[in-house]
């Protein structure tokens, strides 16, 4: 198939990358979103989120007239639909005494509705927003019946999932291997022809249903991964073990690799994406359940740790370093370094919390620090949830002279033991209770 013009839907972390990669391959692209706000910055050349090298990208599409953007899709040879599926707020779904969340998928259905009078014969649809299995063929195309014409007959449809790693997007967009599953065979085959354009990975073609659980299988087995980790560092703590050394030594078996624990698992894939497979079948996923609700009480795990560090928290002042889901991002979607600092404060805590990649952030219920002086000054703890290489990088000799604080906190297993040692600190870290250590 030719692709002379393609229409994106929803310009977030997923559709502005894609639209922009595929407009800088001289495809003629209309970037659709319905916020007008987001529409707005985009058409004065400025970018609403932060990701390595998008803004030069987004601002040579715009100036290469390749790109444009507008709140309405216009008639296109592809559509590509990239919109979140979050969970819904107050809804939830309950199996054997067992609840569970419910995906959101209002933006998918208003995507498609908004794509059907544009629907023309020999048309290619891509859904690639994450989804629960079955909602090409189940949720999508109906809607685009809609049209008069019928998915794999008429026109092609067909799943995509992006894989990219936030803050990698660009690179990962072009390299990684993408999956394209399509109605029919011919569908998977358009889909291919389209990604062709510039995705340099393997292009493999399977049916939609097939794409759409490879996805979530993906995101779901690092989840379980991540909470057997999280797993063993409770039970580190337990037996006096140092978690991350017997981590280390364990994935010296050429079997085994052990993921980090930390405060939790955070963001708008991982923690999200299993309960996707919990909904559609919760009689068949025990497992995948459990591995969710492990890694959500992380937070409650740490919350123990800096009481065991500080005795009681009333009153205390904590400096929480890091807010964002993961080191080096701006993202703070399900962060549990921000669920940290909300149960820290349940329990009678001041936390001032600083994140470098978003000082001025709005979040419920946190007060933000303006720099690091201003989070660490008058101290009493020194928590860090988050690996940012800048945290990483401090030297305890310095942080010393500027903070009240003896104590600190690693729940990533960030700062070196002797360095904050020699500069007068009592460190704590998860996975590993001192008091136990030695007592074996
Ligand atoms: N985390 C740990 N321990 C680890 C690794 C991660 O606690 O050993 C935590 C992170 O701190 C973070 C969360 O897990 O809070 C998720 O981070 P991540 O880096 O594992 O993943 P995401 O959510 O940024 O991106 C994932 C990726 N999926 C996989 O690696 C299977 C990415 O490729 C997907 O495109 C993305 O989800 C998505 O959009 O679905």
């Amino acid at each position: 198939m030719n692709f002379k013009k393609i229409c994106v839907i929803g310009l977030g972390y997923i559709g502005l990358p894609t639209a922009s990669t595929f407009a800088a391959r001289g495809v003629k692209v209309l970037g659709v979103d319905n916020n007008p706000r987001i529409v707005e910055t985009l058409s004065k050349g400025e970018i609403h989120i932060h990701e390595p090298g998008l803004r030069d990208i987004v601002k040579a599409a715009l100036a290469s007239g390749n790109f444009s953007v507008s709140t309405k899709p216009e008639e296109a040879d592809a559509f590509l639909i990239a919109v979140p599926t979050p969970f819904q707020e107050n809804k939830f779904g309950e199996y054997n005494g067992v609840t569970y969340k419910l995906a959101d998928m209002r933006a998918v259905i208003s995507a498609a509705e908004s794509i059907t009078p544009f629907l023309r014969k020999g048309n290619l649809v891509v859904l690639e927003s994450t989804s629960p299995p079955r909602t090409t063929m189940d949720l999508v195309a109906p809607i685009l019946a809609r049209s008069g014409l019928q998915a794999g007959r008429d026109f092609h449809l067909a799943y995509s999932p992006e894989r990219v790693l936030p803050g990698q997007i660009l690179r990962e967009l072009i390299e990684n291997a993408r999956v394209i599953g399509g109605v029919t065979p011919e569908s998977a085959q358009a889909g291919h022809d389209l990604y062709k354009i510039f995705v340099k990975g393997e292009i493999v073609k399977t049916d939609a249903t097939t794409a759409e659980m490879v996805k979530l299988m993906e995101n779901t087995y690092r989840d379980v991964n991540i909470a057997i980790a999280n797993e063993f560092s409770r039970l580190a703590d337990k037996f006096g073990v140092d978690v991350w050394e017997a981590i280390s030594i364990a994935n010296l078996h050429p079997r085994v690799k052990i993921l980090s624990p930390g405060p939790g698992v955070g963001g708008h894939c991982i923690s999200v994406d299993p309960w996707f497979f919990v909904e559609t079948a919760p009689e068949l996923t025990p497992l995948i359940y459990h591995a969710r609700k492990v890694n959500d009480a992380q937070p409650h795990f740490v919350v123990e740790l800096v009481q065991r560090a500080l005795g009681s928290l009333k009153n205390k002042k904590i400096a929480a370093l890091g807010l964002a889901y993961k080191p080096d991002v701006d993202d703070l979607r399900e962060s549990p370094a921000n669920e940290v600092a909300l149960l820290l404060q349940e329990e009678g805590a001041q936390v001032k919390a600083w994140e470098p990649f978003k000082p001025d952030a709005n979040l419920p219920g946190i007060d933000m620090a303006s720099s690091l002086e201003d989070a660490i000054k008058d101290a009493d703890a020194i928590i860090l949830l988050v690996k940012h290489t800048e945290f990483i990088n401090f030297k305890p000799e310095e942080i010393v002279k500027k903070t009240k604080a003896r104590v600190a906190i690693d729940t990533v297993n960030g700062w070196n033991d002797e360095a904050w040692k020699n500069a007068g600190f009592e460190l704590f870290r998860l996975g590993v209770n001192k008091s136990q250590i030695g007592n074996q």
